[in-house]
């Protein structure tokens, strides 16, 4: 069909999201490229993942002087964290001051979900509607709709016959839940659970932690940020460290082990562990060895001093074994930093319940019964995680060219180039999509390189008048068949996770983020765009195939 390219759209671009995504794009393509931009955002207020995430214990696992936007030097040193890892309501608070400050919320629609969003062939727009009614045209559509956050709560039955409360930790409450004097139950033990678990334990009577699958998590070592070392190490050389997180492997200013945890001695490795184990959080991943991440000899040696570690710290035999995570590798699922978690079980108001044995048959008015045993609860906190990285799109009903849902597109999996577009959805573009190193990776260096390149990209779009651009279907099987090719020899494909949809049933099992490392995704983006943005076909422009083969440049 010809494009009725005369008609100008409502706006230039919606943004979808109001957290580190959203706002990080809205800022710069109305400060830097002077766009009209419209974002939607379903909470009253800023934050993403932050804003709903409010459960006891909710904290970030990148460190704070790290954990932040890097765009403005003036921001970076006029904002001081008070904690090593920052905490929920400081997030929030952060991100609350960049809307602030850079005033952003004029062109934020607060409380308003998207609904839909449909590419209108015969104007080149997209046509968005919210769940207020509104119904607008942009040009660019663009998600910040976060990987993390349709939350997942299982299907057990009895649920509406509970007559006490029960909270998701992903839609937490604003006000205050009150555990004291109650008798809570947890079900789920992933970095939710885990976070939340010992503080409930210090406010609940009694804590009953539903668990599926035991746990490798360091000790995170959270205290009150080292102010001495922000003042002296961390200010001063802000270019340098932002430099080092966006070519490393994981986005974090830090140099990852080359050595092999096969190739030193016993006491060298355990030595190398328990300096890590002492020192915290997750550089007990990529400081120890190397091959902790692609080799199971390696890694065993590694899940073995964490067990060691669990039988070392938990008093009772029998809970120790339920603790003890066996099923599964080290670093397989999300590697998790904990503070007072294996601790935690010692208290006399704690117990653990393992329903992989012995499974949640229902959730009786009363509480849970499981295959062996009935419980009775006040309180019952899912900390069940969500429908990851697809999840959050398929609330939408969004629409490319000849009416495709991208339900229908992603039926087999996600199908992304560069985790940025989509085939078949012309000017739509995905931060921290399926396919990027967002969600294995410090969130805010990622998301900022997206926001960079997209920003770029639209640019360059603009500047020649070319009306659209979408992934072309070859780039994008290429980029597929890349991502599941860095995953193979990894150990996430030996867990049941998230990462591969394991969690929801009935998802297809297929491995979503790009395992390649931050740095090296970072250097094929940019060489993509080196290459007049090879892989994207443009509105009216010559169509550029692609070169990225499945073993280029990989590590
Ligand atoms: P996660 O990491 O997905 O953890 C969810 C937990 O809930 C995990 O222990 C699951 O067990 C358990 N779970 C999930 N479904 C069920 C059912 N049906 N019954 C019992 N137990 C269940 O979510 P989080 O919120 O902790 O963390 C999500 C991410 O947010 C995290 O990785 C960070 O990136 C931030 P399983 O392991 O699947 O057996």
């Amino acid at each position: 069909m010809a494009a009725n390219s005369d008609i100008t759209p409502d706006f230039d671009a919606v943004v979808i999201g109001a957290g580190f995504a959203g706002l990080g794009m809205l800022r710069r393509l109305r400060e830097e490229l002077g766009m009209s931009i419209q974002v939607y955002e379903a909470g009253a207020g800023v934050g993403g993942t932050w804003y709903w995430n409010r459960y006891p214990g909710a904290r970030c696992d990148s460190e704070s002087y790290v954990y932040c936007f890097s765009f403005s030097k003036e921001l970076l040193q006029d904002w001081n964290w008070s904690g090593k890892y920052p905490e929920q309501p400081e997030i929030l608070s952060y991100l609350n001051h960049v809307a602030d400050r850079f005033d952003l919320r004029r062109n934020i629609q607060f409380n308003t979900r998207v609904t839909s969003a449909k590419f209108l062939e015969d104007t080149n727009h997209w046509q968005i509607e919210t769940d207020q009614g509104d119904r607008v045209t942009a040009r660019f559509l663009i998600t910040g709709i976060g990987c993390i956050s349709a939350g997942n709560v299982p299907e057990i039955t009895g649920l509406d016959s509970f007559e006490g409360d029960w909270y998701h930790t992903g839609s937490w409450p604003h006000e205050e839940v009150d555990f004291d004097g109650k008798r809570v139950a947890v079900i789920g033990t992933g970095s939710s659970g885990v976070q939340a678990i010992p503080v409930i334990a210090e406010q609940a009577k009694r804590l009953t932690v539903f668990q599926r699958t035991p746990q490798y998590t360091i000790p995170a070592r959270h205290e009150t940020v080292d102010r001495r070392f922000i003042e002296e190490e961390v200010k001063p050389n802000y270019d340098d460290i932002w430099e080092k997180a966006r070519w490393s492997k994981s986005g974090f200013p830090v140099d990852a082990s080359e050595r092999s945890a096969l190739e030193v001695t016993a006491e060298e490795r355990l030595e190398t562990y328990e300096a890590f184990w002492a020192k915290g959080g997750a550089g007990f991943t990529y400081g120890t060895f190397e091959d902790i991440r692609t080799d199971r000899r390696a890694n065993d040696t590694a899940s073995e001093f964490i067990r060691s570690k669990i039988r070392e710290i938990v008093k009772d035999p029998e809970t120790v074994e339920r603790l003890l995570p066996t099923d599964h590798p080290f670093g397989s699922k999300r590697a998790l930093i904990d503070t007072n978690y294996f601790e935690t079980y010692n208290r006399e108001n704690v117990e653990l319940v393992d329903i992989r044995h012995s499974p949640i048959q229902e959730i009786t008015p009363k509480g849970i019964r499981t295959e062996d045993e009935e419980f009775e609860f006040d309180i019952i906190v899912f900390a069940t995680g969500f429908d990851a990285m697809t999840g959050s799109f398929f609330r939408m009903d969004i629409r490319g060219r000849n009416d495709l849902t991208l339900k229908e597109k992603w039926s087999e999996g996600p199908k992304t180039y560069l985790g940025l577009q989509v085939a078949g959805f012309p000017n739509m573009f995905m931060i921290t999509g399926p396919g990027s190193p967002s969600v294995l990776s410090n969130m805010p260096v990622a998301i900022e390189q997206h926001i960079e390149w997209v920003s770029d990209f639209i640019e360059f779009l603009s500047e020649r008048s070319i009306k659209t651009a979408e992934a072309d279907l070859d780039a994008e099987t290429v980029w597929v068949s890349h991502v599941n090719e860095i995953a193979e020899p990894t150990m996430f494909m030996l867990a049941n996770s998230w990462y591969l949809g394991a969690n929801i049933p009935g998802k297809p099992r297929v491995f979503m983020p790009y395992a390649g490392g931050i740095g090296t995704y970072r250097e094929k983006c940019n060489e993509v765009a080196d290459n007049g943005y090879e892989g994207f076909i443009f509105g009216s422009a010559s169509r550029k195939r692609p070169s990225l083969t499945a073993s280029q440049g990989t590590g």
